[in-house]
């Protein structure tokens, strides 16, 4: 089923200047970009967005990392993108985020792990919420369709 997915470069990856590389490895894998925000993310947004981690020792942390610079928010769309987009990513803690993945291959610490997506269909409209307006998505179609 083709889904929209909502992922997140962190301010580490806009730090270390490697956001393009990033989101080749989005694009090399067949995914369509169909919106993009270099922002800030204001306090309010960062602890709705987290909200499910209120209360969890790593929060107050997670919270000034992800505002202390510019993110990079994009929706991504293709065939099962929910789950591509977090294969792509790897596993929440670096110690299991296998080389080949971007948290594998990108992060040292799980607390600056360096991308975030969704987690399932319903946070990704929840997320994709937050970030986007309707008009921020742009509907296009590959000129070669079905190349993948
Ligand atoms: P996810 O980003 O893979 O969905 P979540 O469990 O939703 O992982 O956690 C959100 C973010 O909180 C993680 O990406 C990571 O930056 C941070 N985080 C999660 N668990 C820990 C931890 O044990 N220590 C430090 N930071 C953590
Ligand atoms: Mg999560």
């Amino acid at each position: 089923m083709i889904e929209r997915t909502f992922a997140m470069l962190k301010p580490g990856m806009m730090q270390r200047r490697l956001a393009g590389e990033i989101l080749s490895r989005i694009e090399k894998k067949g995914l369509k970009l169909v919106a993009l925000k270099l922002r800030m993310i204001p306090r309010a947004l960062a602890e709705t967005h987290y909200a499910e981690h209120k209360g969890k020792g790593f929060y107050a942390g997670l919270i000034d990392y992800v505002t202390s610079g510019p993110v990079l928010a994009m929706a991504v769309e293709g065939e099962g993108a929910v789950a591509r987009v977090r294969a792509l990513c790897g596993a929440t803690k670096v110690e299991e985020a296998l080389p080949g993945t971007i948290r594998g291959d990108y992060a040292l610490s799980t607390g600056s792990n360096v991308i975030h997506a969704s987690d399932s269909a319903d946070s990704a409209a929840r997320e994709l919420g937050l970030f986007f307006e309707a008009s921020d998505f742009v509907e296009w179609q590959d000129g070669n369709h079905g190349w993948y």
